[in-house]
């Protein structure tokens, strides 16, 4: 268990979200604003549907945040559903006994979790499933991840996506990414020609009532070496990303690095030379590729963090779909109201959101600490002894390190 927990809270048309988030130190600059900018960035995006113009995301901090600054107790987040102004939400989702009938949902959606859903809770209508499993929820967790961006961004750690592909158009980036022109990009590419065949994908699913997905690559920048660990499976970092990557709703697949090239390549090929100092440039242990995408040994290795994740097409297809009903077990037509059409650039941010907060996690464990300042002199003085390794146990380049034991006692 990482020492930065979080859970959140909330249905989709419910009166909003929650997020408590556990392990915070104190002394870390937080605002409203700063969560906000990612919370906007996940509402964007071509190939959205009609709810983000309904919604204009803000988190609230409720707790935790004292004059600008954490104060080492549980934030607590609070994100407003406007939707749940709609009178019919306020009915269909209100707390209290309500005097007006309300229909079940019958008619299960291949693809969601209304079928398995409804079989484990004991349930006869599949609202209550499908109003926590949506994706709504991801906007508390892009407001953890803001949170946990700013204590990577003290660390020097930078984290950013963009799309690889969407439906049939992929785009191969560069090593150095036009990190802004992804941004301004709806699709989140930095080529105007992927770009405008993207969008072209989106519309061509839309007019065919279709829906598409993609891939996406999130990238963390800047990091120390050491985070995570190879003695036990369960603090393998490569195994906690995945997990995050993959609790993400519609991602089925992740891959680190170079995995899937790699697969084909002979052992020779498929490692990344560890070069000697005297080409270092940048820092020291530097490698002539990254196809491990800065994971080795269930370890940051330096380099860059890569990871990508396959997102299935939305199953909400806007047109009528062969089903079952889930009270007389019969055929049925799905129903459609509306949705996205694609979420693959929004899905991009809220991996970055999910990389953050293991990345933080996986930060708090090696630098520890209760306060920021702690955490940064412990950071600082790690960063500073990594380098060549003397045998008996000198420190890194020769720094002090197998000194004699001022210890009395031995
Ligand atoms: C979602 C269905 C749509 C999306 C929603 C996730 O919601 P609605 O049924 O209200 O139109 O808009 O995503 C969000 C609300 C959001 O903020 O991302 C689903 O079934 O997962």
């Amino acid at each position: 268990m990482s020492v930065l927990r979080f859970l959140t809270a909330g249905e989709s048309h419910g009166r909003g979200l929650t997020a408590v988030i556990e392990g915070v130190p104190a002394g870390l600059a937080l605002s409203e604003e700063r969560i906000a900018r990612d919370l906007a960035r996940r509402q964007r995006g071509y190939g959205r549907g009609k709810r983000q113009q309904i919604e204009t995301d803000r988190a609230e901090i409720t707790a935790g945040v004292r004059h600008g600054r954490s104060i080492g107790s549980p934030i607590a987040l609070w994100i407003g559903n406007a939707d749940h102004g709609n009178a019919n939400w306020r009915v269909r989702m209100a707390v209290e006994e309500v005097d007006e009938r309300v229909d079940a949902v019958t008619l299960l959606r291949p693809g969601h979790a209304d079928l398995a859903g409804t079989q484990k809770y004991a349930l006869d209508d599949v609202r209550p499933v499908l109003e926590r499993a949506s994706a709504r929820e991801t906007a508390a967790r892009v407001a953890v991840g803001a949170v946990a961006r700013a204590l990577l961004a003290e660390l020097g750690v930078s984290v950013r996506s963009h799309v690889r592909a969407i439906g049939p158009v992929a785009w191969e980036a560069a090593a150095g990414v036009d990190w802004e022109a992804v941004e301004r990009s709806p699709v989140r590419v930095a080529d105007p020609d992927v770009e405008a065949k993207m969008i072209a994908a989106i519309d061509d699913a839309k007019s065919r009532h279709d829906t598409l997905g993609g891939v996406f690559e999130v990238r963390a920048l800047g990091l120390p070496f050491g985070l995570g660990s190879h003695v036990q499976w369960d603090r393998r970092l490569d195994g906690r990303i995945a997990q995050a990557f993959l609790s993400i709703n519609a991602v089925k697949g992740v891959e680190l690095g170079d995995a899937w090239t790699v697969a084909a390549l002979p052992g020779s090929e498929a490692q990344d030379v560890i070069l000697p100092s005297a080409r270092w440039t940048e820092r020291p242990w530097q490698r002539a590729s990254n196809r491990a995408g800065g994971l080795e040994g269930g370890m940051t290795n330096g380099e860059d963090l890569v990871v990508r994740a396959a997102i299935k097409p939305i199953s909400t297809v806007p047109r009528r779909m062969p089903t079952a009903d889930l009270h007389s077990g019969e055929e049925a037509t799905s129903f459609y109201e509306r949705s996205d059409a694609c979420v693959v650039p929004a899905a991009a941010v809220i991996g970055e959101a999910m990389l953050a907060i293991v990345l933080a996690g996986a930060a708090l464990e090696k630098f520890g600490g209760d306060h920021m300042d702690e955490i940064r002199r412990n950071h600082d003085a790690f960063r500073e002894s990594v380098g060549p390794r003397r045998a008996g146990g000198a420190g890194a380049a020769g720094r002090a390190g197998g000194e004699p034991s001022e210890d009395p006692a031995e």
